[in-house]
This record gives structure tokens, C-alpha cells and sequence, in this order.
């Protein structure tokens, strides 16, 4: 049980005894831990204004309780084994049991109360990003409060005078607490349902970590080499596909957390920004995109309606950024005859491959010796073989009557006759039925199921 010294302990951040008084009667919220890396179905709202729930790509939201009409939460900052992908684990810092931390999602005029508990070996804080509020509820160490030291919990109260799409994360040792993972998404619904609906909405942020081949643990020093590219900290094939029923409105929110900027690149739709960290963007506002640059420190949400079926790949437009761990200082080799030297090679180590002098491709289907706990560069599958990417890579699968609340995997798209690109054989074309590219059948212990793991 934590005291009232113990609450208060950190400096005179709790302006008085009133918020204590206020939650005293029924002590600490519960913080609910989460254990599983999948996404999570979204948590419909059980009193006050109605709102369409976000779901978190391979995350959760985090519950919370009523307390005389304040909607009171409670995160636990704390190290966390995150799953990046099956095979490959990190060590890192984040948030009831995960991270990124769980979405806070409310809605506008709400007053929320939030505890954050530090498990952490050193202080913390969290400042709520892009939320409009009391100065001193800002977390921002040093300059609106003391940094929570470890073994306490210290509250944030304010009201959520505006709707939107928020981030929360540390402002105390934050090039390491943030390298290490610490960051989550704050959805602020709007008070009126009918603006602006949706039928599904996504978040997701995007992070990075340097991981070295056979370790566990980010390297937090690094500021631009990164080789693990994620969107809520996993890596394709570890990432859910985003499920999609034929003609929803669709909501995708992304907030860029990582050192660079991410180019977000949708196949088969045309979509337009409809919200930032700042608030909504005005109709007359908007133009056509299908790519959009989430810059760093920042949020994006773009919509669509779900037109077209299929299986439609969704991912950063750098290319390094769709590697797993790799090493970017390798020679370019294509068109070097590596023959003889792979001759002299194998004398001294004879399981040696010559690679790259065709290109990379070959990366994606061979077998070869990794470190422990190390995802190959490319290892994602799909029904026609290698998909050839991994980190910031998932799936857009927009299929017939999927049911409003259903967001698992539908499988691979089943595409209609004569609607596959297909081998030229001679002079009359004969087109390839869905799923009928035998010779592309992957060789590999996946079975082929790549992006479920
Ligand atoms: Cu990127």
C-alpha cells in the first residue's frame, strides 16, 4: 500500500491534498498488465458519450475506472521483454508490461486522472504530447515538476479540452528512456460522435532500436544507425495485418517516435490527412496522398473508404527501413564474378556463400546460421513466395463482410481469375487462377504463413 508521504514524497507536485483527498477513499487504480504482444480487440465504451474504439497494431488499451465522474488511470513505467517479432525478443522500458505503453483513449471534456508508478532503476516522468493543459501537468523534469523517483507514483489530473490524436512518453533522460522504449498513443474522442466517424481506426506508433545481432539490448547511445525498424515496437512478419471490411471508413493514425522521418506508403487507395497532433485538418484543407511523411516528434491520421479488395501492402517508403537487422556497410557486389574467390575462401572456411553479386533477393529464401535472438533481414512470407521485406512492413487486407468487431487475420486474398500478373507463354495469354503459382511455393520451415507467425 502506498502512504500519502510516499505520494507526496517526490517535491510539492500535487497542488494540495485535494486530489488526494478525492482518490483516497478508493486507493491506487488498478494497473492491468498486458502479456501478449498481439493486437488486442478494441475496448468499447461502457458509460458516457459513445465513441468507435481504436484498435493499437499489436497493442492495447488501457482500462481505467470511474471515480466521481474522473475517469482515473494508472501506468506502471517498468523493463519489459517485448516480442518483436516470434524468435527475436528485446529488453526494453515501457509500460504495463509492454511497450509501447497501452492507448489511453477518452473523450473530450473528460477530467482524467492518471498515476504513473516508476519501476524504473532511475526517475522519470510523462509529458502528454500535443494535449492542451496545465502548465505544471506538462512532464517535463525539472521545469514543471521533480522527476518521479523510483518506488513512486505521483498524478496527473487535467481535462481534455479537445479531441484528437495524442502521444505520451518521458521528459526526463529521454534519449535513453525513449531509445529504450518508452512511448504510447492518447486518443481524445470527440464529444460528438457523428463528427468525423470512422468504422475502424488503427494506431500504431513508429519506433526504432539498434539491437546488435545476438544481444537483447538497445544500444541507446546511437543516433542514426538503426537496424530495427517497428511500428509499436515489432518488426514485419511480427506485425498484425489490418483487417478491413469492404466499404468502412477507415481511420489510420501514426505517430513517428524514432530519430528520422517515415515516408507511410499505402498500395491500391488514394486517402488524405485528416488529423495531426495539432487537431482535425478542415475538409477544404486536405489533399490527395498515397504517401505521407510522418515527421519525427509527430502524428499523422489519414482516411479512406475501403473500396478496393485485396491484400494491400502497407509500409515505409525507405527501403532500408523494410530490412531487419543488417549491417548497411556491406560492399555492393552485383556483376562481380566472385568465383575464384570464393575458391580461395572455402579452403579456410568451407561452408562460405558468395552473395550479392545477383542482388539480395536470394536473402529472403536461404537458410543460414543467425545469431541467437536475431530475425533474418528478410523473412516474411506471402502466397506467392518471399516477400523480401521485414521491419516497417504489414498488410492492408480489405475483405467482404468482415463483422464490425473482427480484426484477426482473414488469410491470404483470393484473387479473382485472370486478375493475377502472370508468365507470357507464348502467343495466346492464358491467365493464372489465385493461388495457382506452383512454382512459387515457398521452400521454408514458415509453411508459408509468414505474417502470422
Ligand atoms: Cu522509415
Amino acid at each position: 500500500m502506498i502512504t500519502r508521504r510516499q505520494i507526496l514524497g517526490g517535491g510539492a507536485l500535487l497542488a494540495g491534498a485535494a486530489a488526494w483527498t478525492k482518490t483516497s477513499a478508493m486507493g491506487l487504480p488498478e494497473a492491468p498488465i498486458m502479456e501478449s504482444p498481439d493486437m488486442q480487440p478494441p475496448l468499447f465504451p461502457t458509460s458516457g458519450p459513445d465513441y468507435q474504439p481504436v484498435v493499437t497494431l499489436n497493442g492495447w488499451t488501457l482500462p481505467h475506472r470511474m471515480n466521481n465522474g474522473v475517469k482515473e488511470f494508472h501506468l506502471v513505467a517498468e523493463p519489459v521483454e517485448r516480442e518483436l517479432a516470434p524468435g527475436t525478443t528485446a529488453y526494453l522500458w515501457g509500460y504495463n508490461g509492454q511497450s509501447p505503453g497501452p492507448t489511453i483513449e477518452a473523450v473530450e471534456g473528460d477530467r482524467v486522472r492518471i498515476f504513473v508508478t516508476n519501476r524504473l532503476p532511475e526517475h522519470t516522468t510523462i509529458h502528454w504530447h500535443g494535449l492542451i493543459l496545465p502548465n505544471g501537468m506538462d512532464g517535463v523534469t525539472g521545469l514543471t515538476q521533480p522527476g518521479i523517483p523510483p518506488g513512486k507514483t505521483f498524478v496527473y489530473e487535467f481535462d481534455l479540452v479537445k479531441s484528437g490524436t495524442f502521444m505520451y512518453h518521458p521528459h526526463a533522460d529521454e534519449m535513453v528512456q525513449m531509445a529504450m522504449g518508452m512511448m504510447g498513443f492518447f486518443v481524445i474522442h470527440p464529444k460528438d460522435s457523428s463528427f468525423m466517424p470512422v468504422d475502424r481506426d488503427f494506431v500504431f506508433l513508429l519506433n526504432a532500436y539498434d539491437i546488435e545481432p545476438g544481444s537483447y539490448v538497445p544500444r541507446v547511445m546511437e543516433m542514426t544507425d538503426f537496424n530495427l525498424w517497428c511500428m509499436n515496437s515489432r518488426v514485419f512478419p511480427g506485425i498484425s495485418p489490418l483487417a478491413v471490411s469492404k466499404n468502412d471508413r477507415v481511420r489510420v493514425r501514426v505517430g513517428n517516435l524514432t530519430m528520422t522521418n517515415h515516408p507511410i506508403h499505402m498500395h491500391g487507395y488514394d486517402f488524405e490527412v485528416t488529423c495531426t497532433d495539432g487537431g482535425w485538418v478542415r475538409p477544404e484543407a486536405r489533399w490527395p496522398e498515397v504517401t505521407i511523411d510522418i515527421p519525427v516528434g509527430a502524428m499523422r491520421a489519414y482516411e479512406f473508404d475501403a473500396k478496393y479488395e485485396g491484400d494491400w501492402a502497407f509500409h515505409c517508403h525507405k527501403s532500408h527501413h523494410t530490412m531487419n537487422a543488417m549491417g548497411h556497410d556491406v560492399p555492393t557486389f552485383i556483376g562481380v564474378d566472385k568465383t575464384e574467390v570464393t575458391k580461395k575462401i572455402r579452403r579456410v572456411q568451407p561452408e562460405y556463400m558468395p552473395m550479392g553479386n545477383r542482388g539480395m533477393a536470394d536473402m529472403g529464401e536461404m537458410e543460414m546460421p543467425l545469431p541467437d535472438n536475431t530475425i533474418k533481414m528478410m523473412e516474411g512470407w506471402g502466397q506467392f513466395g518471399a516477400i523480401e521485406m521485414g521491419s516497417m512492413f504489414s498488410v492492408v487486407k480489405v475483405r467482404q463482410g468482415l463483422s464490425a468487431t473482427d480484426y484477426s487475420d482473414p488469410g491470404w486474398y483470393q484473387h479473382p481469375e485472370g486478375t493475377v500478373a502472370y508468365e507470357w507463354t507464348g502467343d495466346t495469354p492464358a491467365p493464372v487462377k489465385s493461388g495457382d503459382a506452383k512454382t512459387m511455393t515457398p521452400a521454408n520451415p514458415h509453411g508459408g504463413h509468414g505474417n502470422q507467425g
